[in-house]
């Protein structure tokens, strides 16, 4: 019975989306808005490149304005291209996405100030290579923190000020800036990031945040910062999700801490792989592993068994993120079609996935259409 049940919501999902109901027979439903789909649960956002924002995709742009109200710049607000050279600030690919932005009523999210990943090493070491003195490299984050953010003050509405500052123990991760700093390094750039635009919404945001101890330990790092006096508005849970990670239960477990704690949440850069994923449950951009054709299964196309279990899995999250949307703001999608998304290379070059709302022709979802 319960297969027969199961056969028959795969066939309706698979024939109940369609951007294009005059040319398409079989399906029932047109694709919803998303940004009114969700109006009354939180904003729903996407990524933008610097050459998206110049209007060389239409496809993904026309997507981009017509279903999402929120907009982080993937790449090009990172610090290695903002001041890859110390103090020569070069902020005009971040402007043209912080345009499209404003011209089309998004809340925009800068992506990132501390983080030691994409950025410039003159952060953490001298020009002989060695280590920073520790006021310094507090000068180094001052600067860059407050001609960044001031720069976008008014149109930034919420900063990611930390990216990826614990382990999945629960420890904090081993950074140039821990190492040089220690812990204070995370108060300082949400003292500077205030300073800078106190208007501005600020974010503690990482990976694997539904793993228990991370979750705990990054709780128990909010309150204790918020106690000593600095502004964090919002944890941000990245979820790159797996079709086994996290589960529903510590999705909602971890969901229900941060309630209980009365600490806001945004779903900062949302994905799901549909394919095997060599590496562990992780979004380290450092991980890499070699082709195999087991590792990419679906390089021909979904099978119909393979696109079902995904949109249950895309409807279950959703279905959680509902559940929970009194305390989340934001739910961001990592990348408005397949095709752009950064999954088709990580941690595996040139394989075929499946992880963002829209496939790679454009087309939805069918979770989303029911
Ligand atoms: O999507 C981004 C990809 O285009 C870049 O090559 C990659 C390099 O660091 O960064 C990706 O975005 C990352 C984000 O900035 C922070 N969290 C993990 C994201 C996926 O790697």
């Amino acid at each position: 019975m319960k297969k027969i049940f199961s056969l028959l919501s795969a066939a309706m999902m698979l024939a109940a989306c369609s951007n294009n109901p005059k040319q398409d027979s079989k399906v029932t439903v047109t694709e919803p808005i998303l940004k009114e789909k969700f109006k009354n649960n939180f904003l729903i956002g996407t990524v933008l490149a610097a050459d998206q924002a110049f209007g060389r995709d239409s496809l993904t742009i026309n997507i981009a304005k017509k279903h999402f109200n929120a907009l982080t710049a993937e790449n090009c607000m990172k610090p290695e291209i903002i001041d890859k050279e110390k103090g020569k600030y070069d902020f005009s690919e971040g402007d043209l996405v912080v345009d499209f932005a404003k011209k089309n009523n998004m809340y925009m999210i800068g992506h990132v100030l501390i983080w030691h990943e994409q950025s410039p090493k003159w952060f953490w070491v001298d020009e002989q290579g060695n280590p920073l003195k520790p006021e310094v490299m507090k000068q180094n984050m001052k600067e860059f923190i407050t001609a960044t953010v001031e720069h976008y003050k008014g149109k930034v509405d919420a900063w990611d000020v930390v990216n990826e500052t614990f382990n999945d123990d629960g420890t904090l991760r081993e950074t140039p800036y821990y190492k040089i700093l220690g812990e204070e390094y995370l108060k300082l750039a949400f003292q500077y990031a205030h300073e800078a635009d106190p208007d501005a919404k600020l974010i503690f945001n990482d990976y694997n945040v539904s793993k228990p101890e991370k979750c705990d330990a990054i709780i128990k790092k909010i309150n204790e910062l918020k106690s000593q006096g600095c502004q964090i508005d919002y944890v941000g849970m990245q979820m790159h999700s797996t079709m086994t990670f996290p589960t529903i239960e510590q999705l909602e477990t971890s969901l229900k801490k941060f309630e209980d704690n009365g600490i806001k949440v945004q779903i900062t850069e949302f994905d799901l792989t549909a394919i095997p994923f060599p590496e562990g449950n992780t979004a380290d951009i450092t991980a890499k592993a070699d082709y195999k054709d087991t590792y990419d299964p679906y390089r021909n196309g979904l099978t119909d068994s393979a696109r079902n279990a995904l949109n249950n899995r895309f409807n279950d999250i959703f279905e959680c993120f509902v559940r929970h949307s009194a305390n989340i703001e934001r739910v961001t999608v990592w990348g408005i079609t397949d095709k752009g998304s950064w999954r088709q290379d990580w941690p595996i070059k040139g394989r075929t996935d499946f992880p963002t709302l829209f496939y790679s022709d454009g087309k939805m979802k069918e979770f989303l259409c029911k």
